[in-house]
């Protein structure tokens, strides 16, 4: 089987990437150029046992490539034949979509519609397409849990280019009897997340001032709630919507929500540190009980024009269909992120 993955160099194409050399597969990456070198989370897998010494025999072979590129993506898919494609690449930050919301637009969502016109006049009908939909579709909270047939009420650019991309994957779907599947997938995070996410910052953070490289945190709106869940569960997922017997949308998610708040207290009990919360809105204070020292602020240039205050997903769709379910918790999942920017913090020379 031949996979092709953009967004390879990002949390999910490198778990993904993983996951199906696992399984055999030959796996082709779509990566863009950059001034630095931009495959950190990937270049394990080049020393991994499962690569062929031989470059051509490599079961990993990345491209030069972008979203923005339709004939870039037209040869590509021609050159790879692949069996399946997983279209994860994006401008994935909310919050900056607000900034480059034509960019975004242009990424986010006319991307979609490049790949899968890449796909239409290749002439390859037996390729499968998995666009990475998401929970920001959502948006203003109509009902909770929320499921596939729940009305979209997206409140950014990056939502509103991602609606796009949801629909278009539809309709080549019942234009052109393309297999095309969105994965509707909550919020998903690892010690691989990004390091301007809420989670990463914050166990970043957490594993920083607990060794004193760091006094404060600063972050937006606590009382936001997301389900959370692993990705390394969620990329299990992608493959799984591939693999049914024909192409469907699947909201994947634990059907458990947390708030920011929660995710901070859990993230600094890791690290031994107990905090209680003072004050209201932008002036609320996350205050260390042993010393007595502010060690989380409000800041309101973090807070969004639109916000999405509570995600919950029903992910009973994908339980009975796709016999998919999230393994790792939320505890274990905010354990796993702490211990590891501890070693990293640890290791970091540049901070003695
Ligand atoms: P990341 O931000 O970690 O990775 C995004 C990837 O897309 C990177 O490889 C990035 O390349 C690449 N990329 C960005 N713009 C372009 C472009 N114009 N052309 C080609 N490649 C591009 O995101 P995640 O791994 O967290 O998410 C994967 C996908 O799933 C995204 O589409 C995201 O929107 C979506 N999603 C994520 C969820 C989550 O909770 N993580 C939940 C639901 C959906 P580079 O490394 O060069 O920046
Ligand atoms: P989100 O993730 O917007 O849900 O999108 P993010 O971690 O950025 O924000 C989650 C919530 O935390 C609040 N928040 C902050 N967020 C950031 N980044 N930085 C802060 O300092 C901060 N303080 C509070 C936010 O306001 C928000 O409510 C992620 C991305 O991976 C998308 O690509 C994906 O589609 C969705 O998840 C599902």
């Amino acid at each position: 089987m031949i996979a092709l993955i953009t967004g390879i160099t990002g949390q999910d194409g490198s778990y993904l990437a993983e996951l199906l050399l696992e399984k055999g597969y030959e796996v082709h990456g779509l990566v863009r150029r950059s001034s630095s070198y931009n495959t950190k989370r990937i270049e394990h897998l080049y020393l991994d046992e499962l690569i062929e010494d031989s470059h051509k025999d490599r079961k990993i072979q990345l491209h030069y490539g972008d979203l923005n590129d339709s004939t870039n993506l037209m040869s590509l898919v021609n050159k790879i034949e692949p069996d399946e494609i997983y279209n994860l690449a994006a401008q994935s930050h909310v919050k900056v979509s607000f900034e480059t919301p034509e960019y975004t637009a242009n990424s986010d969502g006319i991307g979609v519609l490049r790949l899968l016109e890449a796909i239409k006049l290749s002439g390859q009908d037996n390729i499968k397409f998995y666009q990475a939909s998401t929970s920001e579709l959502y948006g203003l909270v109509q009902e909770t849990p929320q499921n596939e047939l729940t009305p979209f009420y997206p409140r950014s650019p990056y939502g509103v280019a991602k609606l796009y991309g949801f629909w278009i994957t539809k309709n080549y779907r019942e234009a052109y009897d393309i297999f095309a599947s969105n994965g509707i997938l909550f919020n998903h995070e690892s010690p691989r997340r990004g390091e301007n996410f809420v989670t990463r910052k914050i166990s970043i953070a957490a594993a920083r001032i607990s060794l004193g490289f760091q006094k404060k945190l600063y972050l937006g709106n606590l009382d936001a709630s997301r389900d959370w869940g692993h990705a390394k569960d969620y990329v299990e997922s992608m493959w799984r919507i591939l693999q049914h017997k024909k192409a469907d949308d699947f909201v994947v998610a634990t059907g458990k929500t947390h708030t920011v708040r929660e995710f901070v207290n859990l993230s600094f009990k890791e690290v031994g540190i107990d905090l209680k919360w003072v004050g209201e809105g932008v002036n609320e204070k996350g205050i260390d009980t042993k010393t007595n020292n502010v060690l989380v602020e409000v800041d309101p240039a973090y807070f969004r024009p639109t916000e999405v205050d509570l995600l919950l997903g029903d992910p009973s769709k994908a339980r009975k269909k796709l016999g998919w379910k999230p393994k790792i918790s939320f505890n274990e999942l905010v354990r796993e992120m702490v211990q590891s920017d501890l070693k990293m913090v640890k290791n970091d020379k540049s901070l003695l």
